[in-house]
């Protein structure tokens, strides 16, 4: 295939005058769109001219090429472009936002619609997993100041990544989270209040992320109702919020809780005040 068409990473390479890894890498880190066929690698001459004007691909595009990185589980090409969006003076809090959860919704999706594989689903996930845990630290963890909170998956749901990034998000707008992560029973939620002693004027509430479809008359259902349950045992007066894409259409008294949302930035505005 010439120039004319499609360009191979080679071609690329001697159009631009550079070395061929270069290009290679610039592929990878998703700053040179390319396509993995069965005779490797391909760049439009679109794609070439939007490279040499050094036009930054609009944030969607952005989002896509991370989506396929993490499609195809490969967890370098992940972090060299969160790395560049970090360098490019992006927050952690916003490559969660923009970057990583509209991309795990995506993967979702198309799952869902049988596009991918449940391996594709699962690896993509793995590669996610290590993103977020190695981009924790780059949080820029504001000065705590509007006190604690505890998150948590209940009983039976797997999904550990709706806490982390939830936590994460928190952490950047100057609350302690206490992550519990995914499948935590009841009583632990109770515990870690208890733990904390009746007159932790610091703990501002608790959030439960379901991920998993709470209608009503599920197990799903029952096990919030439990969990929310066992949290006003342990502290009647704690704020409790439900949220997750498995409580969309929900409503508090279903729960028994304080709040339904998904919402975080709603969910913070709501909390904002220091604590009494
Ligand atoms: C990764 C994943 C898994 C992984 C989880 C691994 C892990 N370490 O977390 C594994 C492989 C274990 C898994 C298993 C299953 N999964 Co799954 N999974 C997903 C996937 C692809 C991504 C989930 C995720 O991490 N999302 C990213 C997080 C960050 O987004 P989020 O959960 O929406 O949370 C955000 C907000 O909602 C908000 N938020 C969440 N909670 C709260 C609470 C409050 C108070 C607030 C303010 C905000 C808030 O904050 C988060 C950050 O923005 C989704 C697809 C999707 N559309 O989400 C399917 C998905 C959730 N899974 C699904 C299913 C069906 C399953 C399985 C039943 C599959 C099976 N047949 O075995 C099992 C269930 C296991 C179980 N018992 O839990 C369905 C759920 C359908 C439903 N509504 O019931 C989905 C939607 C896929 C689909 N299209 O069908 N899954």
């Amino acid at each position: 295939m010439g120039p004319t068409s499609s360009f191979t990473l080679q071609e690329a390479a001697d159009e631009l005058g550079v070395h061929y890894m270069t290009v290679y890498r610039h592929v990878r880190n998703g700053r040179l769109d390319a396509t993995r066929t069965k005779r490797g690698w391909e760049i439009t001459p679109e794609a070439l001219s939007a490279y040499t004007d050094g036009a930054m691909p609009d944030p969607a595009e952005r989002q896509r090429r991370f989506e396929e990185r993490l499609v195809a589980h490969d967890d370098a090409a992940v972090w060299r472009i969160v790395h560049d969006e970090l360098g490019a003076g992006k927050s952690a809090a916003s490559i969660l936002r923009d970057l990583i959860v509209p991309s795990l919704h995506s993967i979702g999706a198309r799952w869902g619609a049988g596009e991918l594989s449940v391996l594709d689903e699962h690896q993509a996930t793995a590669a996610a997993s290590v993103v977020v845990a190695r981009l924790g630290p780059f949080i820029r963890r504001a000065p705590v100041t509007h006190g604690s909170i505890i998150v948590g998956a209940p009983s039976g749901d797997m999904h550990a990544l709706g806490p982390a990034i939830l936590s994460d998000m928190l952490r950047a707008n100057g609350f302690d989270a206490i992550d519990l992560g995914a499948n935590t029973p009841p009583v632990s939620f109770a515990d870690v209040i208890r733990a904390a002693g009746p007159d932790d004027v610091d703990l501002r509430a608790v959030a439960i992320t379901a991920r998993i479809s709470t209608e009503p008359g599920t197990a799903a259902a029952a096990i919030i109702n439990d969990t929310v349950e066992a949290i006003r045992a342990a502290d009647p007066h704690v704020h409790i919020a439900v949220g997750g894409a498995g409580t969309t259409g929900r409503n508090p008294a279903e729960f028994g809780c304080d709040e339904v949302t998904s919402d975080i930035d709603a969910f913070i505005a709501g909390l904002s005040s220091p604590p009494a």
